[in-house]
């Protein structure tokens, strides 16, 4: 059995971090394990304020003990990590195990939350584990921060990110769309018809650009934990990074084609939603 681990944070409402991973490991027909670095919880009497409580240290030194001395694994994702300890922790497992299909995604922002989480902890992300990620997955806000850029408004600078990204230890670095890159691309006229989304894969020497069909939705809670999670999943499968990224991308599109409102703040995409589709017609009522 291919089997695949994430070190991510729980999110109570299922959408995103370690939930969306195991949905994700799930149809890509692999087993998945799970590390919880910390607990989110949100809100509704507080506008879906999220609070984010962290698992103690040796309660999760005791969880990748399980995963990588007691199982193994044959890829491994990171997302929200949260503590210090906790991005040493994954450092110290990532390497003494020799994990080769390492995806980074440097989680440090919730959608809906608004703020950074921890400056300061960015920094020790891009300096413990970029140098032993084969693949990170930042967005554009991530991307600056990583590269220690104030922030990113062109095509130019999405590049010098990206190099940068390379340079602290990264084997590819893939800048997951969204908005803002949205409108960068359009202005730049790498986008000229409005329903293109277009992501951007660096592999340390060339940019490749990946093309698929925009979904408009409001409802993206989780696609970028979907997304690093399809990435790593299909790097467990044997995929080059390449394809993985390919076949990730095509996944969220197909995620995001089902999403739909959990309430009035928060919506994420549905990784079985294609499942669906193909078996009853319908992702949903
Ligand atoms: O979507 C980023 C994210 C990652 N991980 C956890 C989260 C969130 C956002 O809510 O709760 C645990």
């Amino acid at each position: 059995m291919i089997k695949i681990a994430t070190i991510a944070g729980s999110d109570a409402s299922g959408g995103a971090g370690l939930e969306a991973d195991l949905k994700t490991f799930e149809e890509y027909g692999i087993y998945g394990m799970a590390a919880v670095t910390l607990i989110a919880a949100m809100d509704s009497q507080r506008e879906w304020a999220h609070s984010v409580f962290p698992v103690a240290e040796d309660v999760l030194r005791a969880q990748l003990e399980t995963v990588f001395r007691g199982v193994g694994a044959d890829a491994v994702k990171s997302g929200m990590l949260g503590t210090f300890y906790a991005v040493e922790l994954a450092a110290e497992y990532l390497s003494a195990w020799h994990i080769k299909n390492y995806v980074l995604d440097p989680v440090m922002v919730c959608k809906g939350a608004g703020e950074a989480l921890n400056p300061e902890l960015n920094a020790v992300i891009a300096e413990k584990l970029l140098p032993l990620a084969e693949l990170v997955t930042p967005n554009l806000f991530e991307a600056a921060q990583l590269a220690g850029m104030r922030e990113i408004t062109s095509i130019e600078q999405i590049k010098e990110a990206a190099r940068i990204i390379a340079g602290k230890g990264a084997r590819y670095v893939f800048i997951k769309g969204g908005s803002k890159l949205h409108e960068i691309e359009t202005a730049a006229g790498i986008i000229t018809n409005a329903g293109q989304a277009v992501d951007v894969l660096y592999d340390g020497k060339n940019f490749h650009l990946i093309e698929n069909e925009l979904i408009d939705t409001g409802w993206t809670h989780g696609a970028g934990c979907t997304v690093s999670a399809a990435a790593a999943a299909g790097m467990a499968r044997g995929l080059s990074v390449y394809e993985a990224v390919l076949l990730a991308k095509k996944f969220i599109t197909e995620s995001l084609r089902g999403s739909f409102a959990l309430n009035k703040w928060i919506g994420p995409g549905n990784p079985s939603g294609w499942r669906a589709r193909s078996l009853w017609g319908f992702a949903q009522k």
